[in-house]
């Protein structure tokens, strides 16, 4: 199978707040799709990706929590099952808003339940910075990215900051 990196969205694109449809069946198309998302997570140093990011609306995120970046991990259509009520509260960075951390709550640890890049069934309970990446991805899968957590006024700077970046880029 032929890899290919993808273009991630970046905000504040509308497309970015597209609601993912759950995957019919996990067939060649979506291990294709997996295996681009892959290569464009470890590409960007990220340690999540999420459909949502690649203009694809699908329930698939890939993660990898790794520090040798050698453990990938796929979730199609994922739901929580459970959550702790115990909360998190640390700084979180997103591929589409480069450059931005903030401090986002989050529940502690969650057990998600989903399917595997192979159509099986899976279900763990994350804690930490793996707990904290299947939220985030799955804030993506609904249209969120996580900066809708900061206040108003931290946003419109995000994205007065995003706009000049880009136009930046642009000119070269
Ligand atoms: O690479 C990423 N790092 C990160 C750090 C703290 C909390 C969440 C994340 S996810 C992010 C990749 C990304 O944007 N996934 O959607
Ligand atoms: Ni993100």
């Amino acid at each position: 199978m032929t890899m290919a990196k993808l273009q991630i969205l970046r905000y504040p694109d509308p497309r970015l707040h597209t609601v993912a449809k759950p995957v019919p069946r996990v067939d060649a198309r979506i291990q294709q799709l997996v295996a681009d998302m892959l290569e464009s997570m470890y590409a960007a140093d990220g340690v999540g990706l999420a459909a949502t990011q690649v203009d694809v609306h699908e329930r698939v995120i890939v993660i990898d929590t790794s520090d040798a970046r050698d453990d990938p991990r796929v979730l199609i259509n994922p739901e929580i099952v459970a959550r702790s009520e115990e909360m998190t509260f640390a700084d979180e960075g997103c591929l589409s808003v480069p450059l931005i951390y903030d401090k986002v709550a989050r529940h502690a640890s969650v057990t998600v339940r989903s399917l595997d890049r192979h159509g099986a069934t899976q279900e763990f309970t994350a804690e930490g910075l793996l707990s904290i990446c299947v939220q985030h991805e799955m804030d993506h899968l609904l249209g969120k990215v996580f900066v809708e957590y900061l206040s108003q006024l931290k946003r419109d700077r995000i994205k007065t900051k995003m706009l000049k970046k880009s136009r930046e880029e642009e000119r070269g």
